[in-house]
Formats: C-alpha cells, structure tokens, sequence
C-alpha cells in the first residue's frame, strides 16, 4: 500500500506556463495604464522572477531600476499597482490566453478518480487560481482541491517553505505521504524545505534552475502522444506522469 495521499500542485509555470504571455503582459498593460514608460521585456523579466510574489518583484524591481523615488511611498503605491496587474491578468485569463501545460488535465482526472487528496500551493494572488481554474477546467474544478493555498496567506513567499507547511497544517497531512508538483528553483526550496518529495517540470523561464533535491525533473508532465523528457532523476518506465509514478515516487523517498 503506498503511503501518498495527496499531491500538492504549484501554478504558475505548474498547472500553466503563465508567466511570459501572462503576469509579465498584465504587468506592462498595468504601467502604461499608470502613465510609465516601463515595459518588461522576456530576458529582463526572466531575471526578476527570481522574486517570487508580484508585489515583492515590483518593489525589487524598483528599488534596483529607479533612481527617482515613488509617487507616494512604496507601500501604499505598489498595491494598487499590483491590482491593476491582477486586473489585466484576470482579463488575459478570461480570453484564454493561458492554457493548461501538457498532463495537467489528465493527471488532475486520475487523481481525482482514485481519490486522491488534491491542494493548490501558490505564490500567485488567490483570485489567479480560482479564474485559471474556470476559464481551463470549468468552475466546478475548483472543488477538486481541499485546500487553495495562495498568495499573502503566509508571512513569506516561496522559497520559504510557509506556504507548505501551511499546507500540510490544513489538511493535517505529514509531508512524507504527499508529492509537490513544481516548476521553479523557488519553488522546489519551497516544498524541500517541508520536507515534501518533489517533482519539476521545468519551463523556458525555469530550465537553468538549480533543481538539486528533486525526485524527478522532466520538461512537462507527459501525455501518451507527446512523451515527457526526462531532464534528472531515474527513467521511470513509463514516458508520462502517472499516479502509480507519484506513488513510486513517494514511496521510494520515505524508505
Ligand atoms: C509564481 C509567482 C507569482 C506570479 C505573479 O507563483 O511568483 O507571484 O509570478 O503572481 P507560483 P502575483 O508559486 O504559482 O509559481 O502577481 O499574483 O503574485
Ligand atoms: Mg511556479
């Protein structure tokens, strides 16, 4: 009997690859919006994502690009900032401009047919999740998972671990009977930290990440006519994600 009961999916770069054509599109529609001439190019904003949390990447950004202070102080100014983003980013979501990586919905079906215990464990603002959730799922998606842990509910962001541990606290489960699915270095530090069993799929943004620590790195999570590629770890016999490879996974890690 294997000892996994529920599989923790991050989102942004997880679930969907949201961050060139998403959050970094709605971040320039929110300056030029504001009257900046700010506009976050792929390579610049590659290097800002290693700030995990939009809020937080604004500020990093500023306080290392901008020599003239803001037009109030930073703490009133960047959340309104930040909400205009997340309006923009609602918008491309709704148009469908975001699809579901490959394996996703797939993966998300078996688990939810063994009934498997399924959580979200994002950085992203909580609104992001539920609307990517609709606009690719169908409302009824959001259901799926028992907890939705994202976003400011925890002090720190990812690479701390508290949005795990947060995790685990809710749904009163002990990391070694879990998995986190993730995509980014960040977010790999995250789950390690809590001591949860992880596997990456790597992206464009993501693939010169340090992912020491891993289960299992792979460019995505497979479908059976577009094979996965495995990018660290022991070549699992089959070429897509699957619960019994999560639960190999699992169980291998915990002898
Ligand atoms: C990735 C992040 C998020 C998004 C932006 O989150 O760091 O902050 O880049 O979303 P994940 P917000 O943990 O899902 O990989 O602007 O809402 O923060
Ligand atoms: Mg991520």
């Amino acid at each position: 009997m294997s000892k996994l009961q529920a599989v923790l999916w991050d989102v942004d770069g997880t679930l969907a690859d949201t961050e060139r054509d998403g959050h970094r599109v709605a971040f320039n529609r929110a300056f030029a919006e504001a009257g900046f001439a700010w506009n976050w190019g792929e390579e610049l904003y590659g290097t800002l994502l290693q700030v995990s949390g939009g809020k937080e990447r604004l500020r990093f950004f500023f306080e290392q690009h901008c020599s003239h202070p803001p037009p109030e102080p930073w703490d009133a100014w960047i959340p309104k900032l930040h909400k205009a983003k997340t309006k923009h980013y609602l918008a491309l979501l709704a148009e469908g401009a975001i699809p579901l990586r490959p394996g996703v919905e797939r993966l998300l079906r078996e688990l939810l047919a063994a009934k498997v215990r399924l959580a979200i464990v994002t950085t992203t603002t909580p609104e992001n999740v539920t609307t990517l959730l609709t606009h690719t799922l169908g409302p009824a998606s959001i259901s799926w998972f028992e907890c939705i842990a994202a976003g400011d509910v925890v002090p720190a962001k990812k690479p701390s671990p508290d949005i795990y541990h947060y995790t685990l606290q809710q749904m009163q489960l002990s990391p070694d009977t879990c998995i986190a699915l993730e995509d980014s270095e960040n977010g790999l530090r995250s789950a390690l930290g809590a001591d949860i069993t992880t596997l990456v799929t790597q992206t464009a943004y993501t693939r010169t990440d340090d992912f020491t620590g891993a289960r299992l790195v792979t460019d995505h999570l497979g479908e059976p006519e577009t094979p996965m590629q495995i990018v660290a770890g022991k070549l699992p016999a089959q070429r897509w994600v699957t619960l019994d490879l999560l639960r190999e996974l699992c169980d291998s890690n915990s002898r």
